[in-house]
């Protein structure tokens, strides 16, 4: 058995939801939130037979779409005043960053 852990945009997390439901997965959505530009994102765990695990990246596809997004940077006016003024970003996030993890153990107590 697997563990997939997806971290996907907050929009594309209620399609992916009710996709991989539908398909019949079981499925747990964590409120996360990314290190680098400390915005809200989603995880989603789902925990699948091997031969499942196709379908289920299959369906992340389907619904995870990458975005550009602006982060501002601090940079310096000039090398010597150590004055530091904000300027905006570009970067490009997602669509899902995907981890899959054995599962030693898989219990309902
Ligand atoms: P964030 O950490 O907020 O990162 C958002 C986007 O910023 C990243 O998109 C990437 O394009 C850029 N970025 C992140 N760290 C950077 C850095 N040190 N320097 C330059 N650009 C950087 P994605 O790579 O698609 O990641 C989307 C979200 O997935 C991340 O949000 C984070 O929550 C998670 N993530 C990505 N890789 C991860 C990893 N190796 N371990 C744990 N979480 C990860």
């Amino acid at each position: 058995m697997k563990l997939v852990i997806a971290i996907v945009h907050d929009e594309d997390a209620k399609s992916l939801l009710e996709d991989l439901t539908k398909s019949e997965f079981r499925v747990t959505k964590l409120a996360s939130t990314g290190g680098f530009l400390k915005a809200g994102n989603t995880t989603v765990l789902v925990g699948v037979e091997d031969d499942e695990i196709d379908r289920v990246k299959e369906i992340i596809g389907e619904n995870c779409q990458s975005r550009k997004e602006m982060v501002t940077s601090p940079a310096p006016v000039s090398g010597t005043t150590g004055v530091f003024i904000p300027y905006p970003v570009e970067v490009t996030v997602g669509g899902a960053t995907v981890f899959v993890v054995d599962v030693e153990e898989y219990l309902k107590l």
